[in-house]
């Protein structure tokens, strides 16, 4: 009973010690509590409310913030409604998200780093994270297919903020000006991405101060798959309109259809009209594990700058994402300003190794640490199998949707990666001809089986419309943990909920 305990009787209180253990441990058998349920099927995904129910505070759990201490029982109790009322993503039937999983090593990982507290800018305070994270670069550039002499990357808060530094970096390879005389002094530049591709190409373009206009969108096939002959001629208006075409944009794995753009055919491209070519393998850079998939990313060795997110296909806790650059010291003399606070160049040790400068944060936490102790206990080879099993899923799913007839497949070939897109097709729209009116009705249909399905809190997946297409659902698989049991509870549950 800790309900006489408060947060200052824990260390580094005198005489803390025992109550700090007695706590902690608590805690863990929390969640120890949570990890087992989030993988028992018979566990709800998610328990739903209305941001106003939460706000409003259920069954003692309230959000606001006292002026006085709650005691540690009251703590114990917030921790376990925190997790109450959340979603359990490392649950078998979470479909809804690209990260998704409850990977056990990866959970210590993160719990060690919270413990270690300590900031990725300097060698002096994170010795070991920041040679792990030389490490791991070194070992994802080698997958990447890039020489060990060249290469270099960080780690950053996710897949938008990776391929904004591709952008960054490109755009001070061509115009390092661009650092101390701003946008003022460059051309009006021009930066190419698939319909198909991420929004934060645009939205860097935006925050670099390049503007989305100047973004543009090079048309897909029915596949997803960006079509190199219209991106060449896309390239070629735009010199002749007067911009500068410095920056492609292909995507490995993209995030509704898990399209993998013709990467060979894009550094063709790229070559011809000397271009910085990135690859967004935020999604699809996990397939580069498994000797099964990785023939899919074909080309990425030819990338200048690559985004590969371990938080998505391997299943590493969030977040975790790295940017890869082919050539070495344009991140540091891109984002360096040598704040002497930090980066003092008379350190008793190789300031190479202050790396943090390359970043544009100041501080960064350890991301690096729980991916380099899942590789560790898992091996290339246990990242690789997982992936297989992953895509096996979605392949699965994919047979039995061309067999069900209250089901339809957005695209007929069977998927790349782990998405597979479908429509439910209720009885009331079984027998309608394909038009404007069946369309309408159809659109509706994902939503509402959606917000049936969190009510009742027995599984997730998303939806979307895409282009021309309405209101579709996209399954995909990052979990090891989803069997085919689930990918059957999946249809037979939307038709249940489908029901008119
Ligand atoms: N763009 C990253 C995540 C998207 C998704 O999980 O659906």
């Amino acid at each position: 009973d800790f309900s006489s305990i408060y947060s200052k009787d824990l260390l580094p209180a005198a005489g803390g010690e025992e109550m700090t253990r007695a706590f902690l441990q608590e805690l863990v058998n929390i969640l120890l509590t949570y990890i087992s349920k989030s993988s028992q099927r018979s566990s709800k995904v998610l328990d739903f409310h209305h941001p106003h129910q939460l706000r409003e505070g259920l069954d003692g759990f309230s959000l606001e913030l006292p002026d006085q201490p709650d005691n540690l029982e009251q703590i114990l109790v917030d921790c376990r409604d925190t997790l109450k009322y959340g979603v359990r993503t490392g649950h078998p039937r979470f479909l809804n998200q690209l990260s998704s999983g409850l990977d056990v090593i990866g959970v210590a990982g993160e719990w060690l780093t919270s413990a270690a507290n300590t900031n990725m800018f300097t060698y002096e305070v994170s010795p070991v994270f920041i040679l792990m994270e030389e490490f791991l670069l070194k070992k994802m550039q080698s997958i990447v297919g890039w020489s060990e002499d060249v290469g270099d990357g960080i780690f950053c808060p996710g897949g938008t903020i990776s391929n904004l530094y591709s952008i960054l970096v490109a755009r001070y390879h061509f115009y390092p000006e661009v650092k101390t005389r701003g946008m003022g002094a460059l051309p009006r530049l021009a930066l190419f991405t698939s319909e198909h591709s991420h929004y934060s190409v645009k939205k860097s373009a935006a925050v670099l101060g390049m503007g989305c206009e100047n973004v543009f969108v090079v048309k897909c096939d029915e596949r997803g798959k960006m079509i190199p002959v219209d991106l060449e001629s896309s390239i070629v208006a735009a010199k002749e309109k007067g911009l500068v075409p410095f920056y492609v944009n292909a995507t490995a794995g993209t995030t509704v259809y898990g399209a993998f753009d013709p990467l060979n055919a894009i550094a063709d491209i790229c070559h011809r009209h000397t271009m910085w070519m990135h690859v967004d393998a935020a999604w699809g850079g996990g397939l580069l594990m498994s000797d099964r998939h990785k023939m899919k990313l074909q080309g990425i060795e030819r990338a200048w700058s690559v985004t590969w997110n371990p938080h998505k296909m391997m299943g590493v806790p969030l977040q975790c994402s790295a940017i890869l650059i082919k050539k070495r010291g344009l991140l540091q003399g891109c984002n360096e300003m040598g704040a002497d606070y930090l980066f003092q160049t008379d350190k008793p040790y190789d300031v190479n190794y202050d790396t943090g400068d390359k970043s544009i944060q100041c501080g960064r936490h350890q991301d690096v640490f729980k991916l380099w102790l899942m590789w560790k206990a898992k091996g290339t080879e246990g990242f690789g199998s997982q992936v297989n099993k992953c895509l096996e899923n979605a392949e699965y799913l994919f047979d039995q949707l061309q067999r069900r007839t209250d089901y339809e497949l957005v695209f007929e070939n069977k998927p790349e990666h782990s998405n597979v897109c479908f429509w439910y097709i209720p009885p009331s729209l079984r027998g309608l001809q394909p038009g404007t009116d069946r369309d309408m009705r159809l659109h509706q249909v994902a939503p509402r089986i959606k917000g049936r399905m969190m009510e009742k809190g027995s599984l997730l997946i998303g939806y979307q419309p895409l282009g021309t297409k309405v209101n579709f659902f996209r399954c995909v698989f990052s979990n090891p943990a989803t069997q085919q049991e689930d990918i059957d509870f999946l249809l037979d549950e939307i038709t249940r909920l489908g029901e008119d």
